[in-house]
């Protein structure tokens, strides 16, 4: 056995070196070892850790992820509070603010540092003992949530500070998500028929506030630290400026694009600088925050209100022009959503001609009055495509026209639904052009038949060369087919195929889930494969059976009998079969019920969940052999308690039955599956 001195001295050289890693990669943007050269060095002290628990310090690299959900958020007290900003909107408004605070200072002079106001979350972080100890929001600027366990996942906070730092310190700063990682992270749900975030700051206050914090571990969310809210036990620097580059050298990642003034001048153009710089900027900014540098100027300006007089946010402006909206054309989406858009006559709007913009859906369309043939309001807002803000009413005319959704695809002419509880229209076509590669994708993907040889880049060459059309296509490839396209040695041509061959006899339920059906993820195609034998049966059941089921609304049902009453989707169930996949259960995929993970466990379930409808919760039980009830009763093992619970709550008190938090109910699921 290892000396523990040893594994000790090894831990501990470990740490800074990882720790020094995530600083290049998440602080600097600059690594210096690959990814996997970094995973090497994770997963050894994570081995380490996991022999060694005594070893485990709290400021731990490993202990970023995974720490046990809490039950709810507490709120923490602020010390200091954090104060919101009062706003400029024009040089002339900038120019009036600095004045007032020059003739408040008697006319002394000061310089001014500025940086962009970035669209996100503020956060306060505070440091005990050179520890990360609590994280909150802003909330009302004096009480805010602790969302620590989240913020520890966000790899650019530092868990712990070099012991120069002082004693007990916090620092403030805002939590966002970069327009790529939020692009990225749409994209996803896209895939996965999520609700999609509206914009990058939606998504970053979605992200930290979830109380499992592996989902906030999965959002590549940043933060950029923008000053110190209070520090006890050592002096800290007395310019603004000076503490931002004193927090950098603690670790804290702080805005690249800071910059120091003399004037008010200066600081203007700085701010014409950003405006036009503003869409290249990898993040989501709406103005730029001028503050004064000396803090012992800061302290005799004082606040006003909830609002400092050192502090001036000068907002960067509204980028909007008016047009007339000439159609509104459809797109078919990849997952056959009807994306409505406008058509426009062309305007320029803030340097760029706008020829079309978002609609959203037709409800949206509805509700803001916009009519075909209107003048309308056009907004373009970062990096996001220019939307219709309205219209404007007092030039409408006779002839304009109210907007109806078609009731047949633009595309391939079959029947459109609109799901109820969804804003979005919905083509019912798997075969439709427009769907056909993302299905394909969603195909061949890991939770599906896991086609591993097949990529995503794969897929879509073989699409652009009309190798394949549908999924079923990938079946009747030819070694000859794969060697003709780029970079497709003889080897990985038969690899691919061996892939694909072995695809063949995945378990029903994967079957069922590939095929892509609107609503059936892979928990509805579990408990669809373990009451249908097949593709075939499933295929004929009615609206009536289906319903029958537990879990199954009319949501999913009418979406299930659609899918299979289209020729299309049927026609490449049958190249399917013909082409040797096994579309019925196998003997052995009949497992015993008495034999699954939650057998003879019986759950009621209170009050709203915030993960996943209630149908579903009571379908993953169902899944793994548990039972749904209704009532609480002497025989009901959990209740699982939800936000504003009812009377049940009460009762399973009453009767000492064991109460689990949405969090707790989640993390059994997970385990139950393993
Ligand atoms: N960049 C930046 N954003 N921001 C927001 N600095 C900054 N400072 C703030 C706020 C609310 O407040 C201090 C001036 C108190």
């Amino acid at each position: 056995m290892k000396d523990i001195a040893e594994i000790k001295q090894k831990v501990e050289k470990l740490r800074p070196a990882i720790n020094y890693h995530n600083y290049r990669y998440y602080v600097l943007d600059s690594p210096e070892i690959s990814d996997s050269e970094y995973d090497e060095l994770v997963q050894e002290l994570k081995q380490l850790e996991a022999e060694y628990p005594e070893l485990v310090t709290p400021d731990s690299p490993t202990q970023r992820v995974g720490a046990p959900p809490v039950e709810a958020f507490g709120v923490v007290e602020h010390l200091q509070p954090l104060l919101s900003l009062a706003n400029a909107f024009s040089h002339k408004e900038l120019a009036a603010w600095h004045k007032r605070a020059s003739n408040l200072l008697a006319g002394r002079s000061f310089d001014l540092v500025c940086e962009p106001k970035i669209d996100g979350l503020a956060v306060a972080l505070t440091y005990i003992d050179n520890l990360l100890s609590t994280g909150a929001t802003r909330g009302d600027g004096y009480r805010g949530e602790n969302i620590t366990h989240n913020l520890r996942t966000i790899r650019s906070i530092p868990l712990s500070v070099p012991k120069e730092a002082p004693p007990r310190f916090e620092v403030r700063g805002e939590v966002y998500l970069p327009k790529a990682g939020f692009k990225k992270l749409n994209e996803e749900r896209a895939k996965e028929r999520l609700p999609l975030f509206a914009n990058p700051r939606n998504a970053a206050a979605g992200s930290v506030r979830q109380l499992d914090s592996s989902i906030t571990a999965r959002r590549p969310l940043d933060i950029f630290v923008y000053g110190l809210g209070w520090a006890e036990g050592k002096t800290v620097p007395d310019t603004h400026w000076e503490i931002m580059q004193w927090l950098k050298s603690l670790g804290f990642k702080i805005n690249p694009d800071i910059a120091l003034y003399h004037t008010v001048d200066e600081a203007g153009r700085c701010y014409q600088s950003w405006v036009e710089k503003r869409e290249s900027l990898p993040y989501e900014a709406d103005g730029m925050v001028v503050k004064v540098n000396p803090i012992a100027l800061q302290r005799e300006l004082g606040n006003v209100a909830h609002e400092p007089r050192w502090a001036i946010a000068y907002k960067f402006p509204a980028i909007q022009g008016t047009t007339r909206l000439v159609d509104i054309g459809i797109n078919v989406g990849r997952t056959g959503s009807l994306n409505p858009y406008a058509i426009l006559e062309p305007v320029r709007v803030g340097g760029v001609v706008i020829s079309q913009a978002a609609l959203h859906n037709e409800e949206d369309i509805h509700r803001k009055d916009i009519r075909i043939g209107d003048w309308v309001i056009v907004q373009r807002a970062g990096e996001v495509i220019p939307e219709i803000v309205g219209p404007v009413k007092s030039r409408r005319t006779r002839e304009a026209e109210v907007f109806s959704m078609p009731s047949r695809c633009p595309v391939c002419g079959a029947e459109v639904i609109k799901p109820e509880d969804e804003a979005m229209h919905k083509c019912t076509n798997a075969a439709c052009p427009s769907q056909a590669l993302e299905r394909i994708k969603h195909f061949v993907d890991r939770g599906a038949m896991d086609i591993d040889r097949v990529g995503e880049k794969l897929c879509q060459a073989l699409f652009e060369k009309s190798l394949i059309k549908d999924a079923a296509d990938l079946y009747y490839l030819t070694k000859e087919q794969l060697l003709g396209l780029d970079k497709m040695a003889d080897k990985s041509a038969s690899n691919v195929l061996n892939s694909i061959e072995a695809s063949k006899d995945r378990p029903l339920a994967r079957v069922i889930f590939a095929l892509g059906i609107l609503h059936v993820g892979e928990e509805y195609a579990e408990l669809l494969a373990e009451n249908f034998a097949s593709i075939n049966e499933l295929a004929r059941a009615t609206q009536e059976s289906l319903l029958s089921l537990p879990s199954i609304g009319p949501k999913i049902a009418d979406s299930i009998t659609a899918f299979f009453k289209q020729e299309g989707n049927r026609h490449i169930i049958e190249k399917l079969r013909k082409a040797g996949v096994r579309l019925e259960k196998k003997k052995a995929e009949e497992v015993k019920p008495a034999e699954l993970p939650l057998a003879k466990l019986e759950f009621v379930i209170t009050g709203k969940l915030e993960f996943f409808p209630r149908s579903e919760a009571e379908a993953r039980i169902k899944t793994l052999g548990g039972k749904a009830s209704s009532d609480v009763t002497k025989k009901t093992s959990y209740v699982v308690v939800g936000a504003d619970p009812g009377s049940k709550l009460a009762k399973a008190q009453q009767l000492g039955i064991k109460m689990l938090s949405e969090a707790e109910f989640l993390h059994m699921l997970n385990q139950a599956k393993q």
